[in-house]
């Protein structure tokens, strides 16, 4: 049993990616299989505010660096599009290389290149650095004066045609920095980037876009970008060409970046980058029956994909994500997008977008459980930011369907539709109902219940469910003796002509099927008010309108279970798919399951029914949805299902630089399966901190350290053939510790100072116990105390 869990976490090749694409005219429009080589191949580093690809290559690496705040007008007119900012490269033109290795240490968020060449050894680092804003690239040899390349920066897409996607560019090179500057016609958005080239030993020469390092011992290069966004209410507020400050340039801010880390070194910028995310990073270790494997991670994949399933790729992926979370979300910088925010694209998929229909909730639905419960202070920012809009979007709607009941000068409410980005958030309407708000809101809700964060509570979470109660309170419908939503939408979801002439809803253009209370957004309003009530509860609020909502929620009847078995999607719906595509993606009826805690363990025949519906929709579908599946699977305690759906993720929709596609790439399974593995080892959503829910065979013996519960309990847990054996309990906040798992009746409880710790045992194999703040328990079990004995 490997009690110290820290693990080496590499993705690694003996190769370069292809860069078939080097010429980014070739890459401009989506499509294989010039796609392939960014999306399959390329390494991801980043720092919250900045991204970079990298793909290693010899002769001219390609370094593409993507900032989250550089848009063009995109895909939708009018709204905005994450767009590419800089192609950087290095032209080095070695040739006859041997012992190639590239690779991405998750550890450290360093990646490295090595390689010999012509009988010299190079070598490269690169990592992002979250405290320094900048990026940094390291080049070395093991041979003094054979550092020689061209350092190359272009900004991208500077001949399209569309008029708002076209970008200006000036290029000023001095000495050992190039600066890169201009506009982005759209909003107008201003940016700058500075590339700045550090030598020991050498020259340097310059021409008017380059600058030639020539027989240097080792080359520092430094890259940092801005523009004129900045995060606020104005931004989702105003018309396009007001949401920025168009006299305000980055300059001073990207220089100042650059300045700083000339002045602080290499070696102190990379042990502050290091200290920082090792700060994050090392908080979790799991060992999910696993040998780190000595294969180049392309040639596990293809194994585990020709059916060899080593579980060393299924506990390398799941930090995999902890990592891509950490290099794109983080405190100040803009929450991570439908790319994570990597983007090679001018006109990226859905904008690069935040998709409030699932996707970008599926991206922190790990976050707290994964203990990097910080990595979504950039969503809580962002929340902020576009709440006025929001709540003028509410206004309107109620105001429009419902205008006896509009408070003018109050709070209507608040409501986010789905196709939002980092300038612009949409109503709700159209092909998803108004259950985009709980779906938002649930996060909030999770947020506070994991961390417990007191001023959260009080000035965040509760003011936000509060007042989406009162919008939905306001818009719900009277039939018969129930409230329902509408319109009501279930994502995406759409009708046939045949099944239109038996239902009462109607199809809009799009063939999208719209409804009156389809359990999405029932799920959602039951979830928000249910929720509203207990933070209410917990903060002693007296408030006549909580008692409008708690009788309100009795008449949501939310879950209806179908002739075949099923939750239906749909109230009119009898057997399961009357309506809908019966294999479609979204699994939007049951959110109530995941993320939502309607359907629990306190109602088995909705457990049943929810379990027959992932069985008629079926496993095989796109990366996210298989994740939105493995997550429920999870809360249903189906452990070999959520395995086979994790397996069925990495054997369909995962590349070799363990990407997840929908297809193209998108972030959201990546980091979904944090939250799904996290599930399967640890729940807490039903009262009690519930152990191993879901363990497949697979990971039969195992172990991990550091995930975290609700009531802000960090757990440890180890286990031999599928029985725990020994449980840490760390109580970061103190409080009643509830655990359930079978037979932790006859545990030996003890404090970290030695001291037995009494407990009540409770029903179903569950113990409670009282813990302070700070305070470390150990738990052994039955089968630890035998083995000690024997
Ligand atoms: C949702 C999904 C799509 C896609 C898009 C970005 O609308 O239904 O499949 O992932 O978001």
């Amino acid at each position: 049993m490997n009690r110290d869990a820290s693990r080496l976490y590499e993705i690694w090749e003996n190769e370069p990616a292809p860069n078939r694409g080097a010429d980014y005219e070739q890459v401009k429009s989506r499509g294989y299989p010039y796609d392939e080589d960014w999306e399959y191949h390329s390494y991801p580093i980043g720092n919250g505010y900045i991204g970079a690809n990298l793909f290693g290559r010899t002769d001219s690496e390609r370094v593409q660096i993507t900032d989250k705040t550089l848009h063009i007008e995109g895909p939708y007119p009018g709204r905005g599009g994450l767009s590419n900012f800089l192609e950087l490269y290095l032209d080095f033109d070695h040739a006859d290389t041997t012992n190639y290795r590239r690779a991405l240490n998750l550890n450290t968020a360093t990646a490295t290149v090595s390689y010999e060449s012509i009988g010299i050894c190079y070598n490269r680092e690169y990592f992002a650095s979250y405290p320094g804003r900048v990026v940094v690239i390291r080049l070395t040899a093991d041979t003094t004066g054979a550092l020689s390349l061209k350092v190359r920066p272009q900004i991208p897409y500077v001949n399209t045609k569309e008029p708002g996607d076209r970008r200006s560019v000036t290029t000023v090179v001095d000495e050992d920095l190039i600066t890169l500057s201009g506009t982005m016609a759209f909003f107008p958005c201003n940016y700058e980037a500075q590339v700045k080239v550090l030598h020991g030993g050498g020259q340097l020469s310059a021409d008017h876009e380059s600058i030639t390092v020539a027989n240097a011992d080792s080359v520092t290069i430094l890259l940092a970008t801005g523009t004129n966004y900045r995060l606020g209410p104005h931004i989702f507020l105003n018309e396009p060409d007001k949401k920025l400050d168009p006299d305000f340039y980055p300059h001073e801010e990207v220089s100042a970046i650059i300045t700083q880390a000339v002045a602080k070194g290499y070696e102190k910028i990379k042990a502050d980058h290091l200290a920082d995310y090792r700060n994050l990073f090392d908080r979790v270790a799991v060992n999910l029956n696993s040998r780190p494997s000595s294969l180049p991670t392309s040639t596990l994949l293809a194994k585990y994909q020709q059916g060899q399933r080593d579980t060393w790729l299924e506990e390398l992926m799941f930090q995999y994500g902890r990592y891509l979370l950490i290099a794109s979300s983080r405190e100040k910088s803009l929450p991570a997008n439908l790319q994570g925010t990597w983007s090679q694209y001018e006109c990226t998929p859905w904008s690069g977008g935040y998709w409030h229909n699932i996707n970008v909730q599926m991206n922190y639905w790990g976050a707290m459980s994964a203990n990097l419960a910080e990595t979504f202070e950039s969503y809580i920012a962002f929340f902020n930011a576009y709440l006025p809009k929001a709540r003028e979007y509410a206004t309107d709607i109620v105001r429009q369907n419902h205008p006896d009941l509009v408070m003018e000068g109050a709070d209507n409410g608040w409501i986010v539709g789905t196709g939002a980005n980092a300038y612009y958030i949409p109503a709700s309407r159209g092909h998803s109902g108004p259950g985009t708000g709980g779906f938002t809101s649930k996060l909030l809700m999770d947020y506070y219940l994991f961390t417990g964060d007191r001023a959260f509570l009080e000035d965040v979470a509760y003011p936000a469910m509060l007042s989406l109660s009162r919008f939905y309170s306001s818009t719900l419908v009277p039939h018969g003796d129930l409230l329902l939503v509408e319109p009501s939408a279930s994502p995406e979801q759409r009708a046939t002509e045949d099944q239109l002439h038996e239902m009462p809803g109607h199809m809009t253009e799009s063939g999208h099927y719209i409804t009156v209370g389809c359990t999405f957004d029932q799920g959602f309003v039951w979830e928000n008010f249910n929720d509203t009530l207990i933070l209410a509860r917990l903060l002693g609020k007296e408030d006549p309108f909580l008692k409008t909502i708690e009788e309100q929620m009795a008449k949501l009847d939310p879950i209806l279970i179908g002739r075949s078995g099923q939750i239906k999607e749909y109230r009119e719906e009898d057997a399961y798919s009357d309506i809908g595509d019966p294999r479609h993606r979204h699994i939007s009826h049951l959110c109530p399951l995941y993320p939502g805690t309607l359907i629990n363990a306190a109602s088995p025949d909705w457990m049943a029914a929810a379990s027959k519906t992932l069985d008629l929709r079926g496993d095989r579908t796109t990366g996210w949805a298989i994740i939105h599946r493995m997550t429920c699977r999870a809360r249903l305690k189906e452990g070999e299902q959520a395995h086979g759906l994790y397996a069925l993720l990495l054997s369909e929709k995962t590349t070799p630089n363990l990407w997840t596609l929908h297809p193209p790439f998108q972030v959201d399974a990546n980091l979904g399966l944090v939250a799904g593995v996290a599930e399967m080892l640890l729940q807490s959503h039903e009262e009690y901190i519930e152990l191993l829910p879901a363990l497949p065979e697979a990971w039969a013996n195992g172990s991990f350290k550091g995930l975290v519960a609700r009531g802000n309990f960090v757990i440890d847990a180890e286990w031999i053939d599928g029985r725990v054996t020994r449980i840490t309990v760390t109580a970061r906040n103190g409080g009643k510790c509830r655990l359930a798992y079978p037979g932790i009746g006859s545990a030996y409880v003890v404090h970290a100072d030695g001291k037995p710790v009494a407990f009540e045992e409770g029903q179903n194999d569950r113990i409670i116990f009282n813990t302070t703040k700070g305070g470390s328990y150990l738990l052994l079990l039955a089968e630890e105390i035998q083995m000690r004995r024997a």
